[in-house]
């Protein structure tokens, strides 16, 4: 039976009425990892961003051959802590990471387990790449739980916790991560001969070809430590470190950079309920999934002391520290501000939040966009703060 035409046009109509209103649903959900927090006028990343200014070294001007006895690599390695169990999600971290840098200058590879790591995972692991691998071991004494911590309190703190929903409270393995990445990693032997290192994770993402030896510029520039996400902790998870780390600051004053970040980190006023959940610290870190870091400052005299403090204190266990805050407040009080850079040219993912430059050498992620999902994560944007107090450098 043939229908009319005014009801085909109808019917047309509809049809197209439906796929405009899906067109902008879709519109409006990939924008809305672009909402800007704390007041910030203009995210710059939303500015073409190209490579940092001064001399950088190019594998197609210096040797960056894998096996090179002469290579122009520095003293560094790529480094990351983790499971056997997570092979395919580290296989995908190398790809990206090879595509976008290593496959270039071929830096070396060092595993870090507590457990030996299984035959698959180093075949694996090393068909990724040139360059060399290493596969260690933490040492036992490195791991375990140190002996002042009491397990009872341990269980009791770690019900608190997870009745105000801190992730991972209860499993103990993860709070011996969070202090091996604190205080441990760079006393690993395998590490001695080294300088700099940059930490990778399982299933983060790499956006953006970056074609300069990223070690180098640390080393030319007296970088001690390289960021690209900038966010809010769980005041929950840390409310006596800060109070800690005042207790440390009062016993040694002079540890305290000139250059420091205090602003940073104690504002109060972009949130100021999360400033007094923390007992004055604005939770603001550097998120150490991804960091580029100078071993001699953590290895130096004042970080090791503060960690040292910090671990008799037992807030790796009664409460549920993370290395991320850590680092950042041994970072933002011990080092020189200007030494501390935004690799705002290198794109990065580890979900849900994204570090994502203006330039034609990224694909995959869209210009200015810090999150991925839910509206409400825009509040953990920290940019906003660290660009006012500390800068964009
Ligand atoms: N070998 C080992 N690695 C771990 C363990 N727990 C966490 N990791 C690693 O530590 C890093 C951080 O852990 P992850 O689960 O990603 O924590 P999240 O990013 O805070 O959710 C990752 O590289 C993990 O592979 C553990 O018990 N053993
Ligand atoms: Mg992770």
């Amino acid at each position: 039976m043939a229908i009319a035409r005014p009801i085909r046009m109808l019917g047309a109509a509809c049809i197209l009425l439906c796929l405009f209103l899906v067109f902008q649903l879709h519109q409006s959900s990939s924008e809305e990892g672009s909402k800007l927090a704390h007041g910030m006028k203009k995210d710059p990343l939303v500015d073409p961003t190209g490579e940092p200014a001064g001399n950088l070294w190019r594998a197609d001007e210096h040797d960056y051959s894998p096996d090179s006895e002469q290579s122009a690599r520095t003293n560094a390695a790529l480094i990351t802590l983790v499971r056997n169990e997570e092979l395919g999600q580290l296989l995908s971290t190398m790809t990206d990471l090879e595509r976008t840098w290593n496959s270039k200058f071929n830096y070396p590879y060092i595993f870090f387990n507590d457990v030996p790591f299984t035959e698959e995972f180093k075949q694996k692991t090393q068909a990724m790449t040139k360059a060399k691998c290493q596969y260690e071991l933490v040492p036992k004494e490195h791991w375990d739980v140190p002996d002042w911590i009491n397990m009872p309190l341990f269980y009791e703190s770690a019900k608190v916790l997870e009745e105000q929903d801190i992730q991972y409270s209860s499993k103990i393995s993860y709070h011996q991560m969070c202090r091996w990445n604190s205080g441990m990693f760079y006393k690993h032997p395998a590490l001695a001969g080294y300088r700099y290192y940059w930490r990778i994770e399982p299933n983060v993402k790499f956006f953006c070809d970056v074609d300069y030896d990223v070690f180098r510029y640390m080393e030319d520039g007296n970088k001690t430590y390289g960021f690209t996400i900038n966010l809010y902790d769980a005041p929950q998870s840390i409310p006596s470190l800060w109070p800690e780390t005042q207790r440390f600051l009062a016993a040694n004053p002079s540890y305290l950079s000139d250059n420091n970040m205090w602003e940073w980190i104690t504002d109060d006023v972009a949130r100021p309920e999360h400033t007094k959940g923390a007992n004055g610290y604005s939770t603001c870190h550097f998120w150490s999934n991804f960091e580029i870091g100078d071993l001699d400052f953590f290895r130096g005299e004042k970080y090791e002391a503060y960690f040292q403090h910090l671990d008799r204190a037992g807030g790796f266990f009664y409460e549920r520290w993370g290395d991320a805050p850590v680092h950042s407040l041994g970072i933002g009080l011990f080092a020189d501000a200007a030494n501390v850079h935004w690799f705002r040219d290198i794109g990065y993912n580890h979900i849900p939040y994204l570090n994502c430059p203006n330039s034609p050498k990224c694909s995959g992620c869209k210009a200015g966009q810090f999150f991925q999902g839910a509206d409400f994560l825009s509040k953990e944007d920290c940019r906003p703060t660290y660009f006012k107090y500390v800068g964009t450098h």
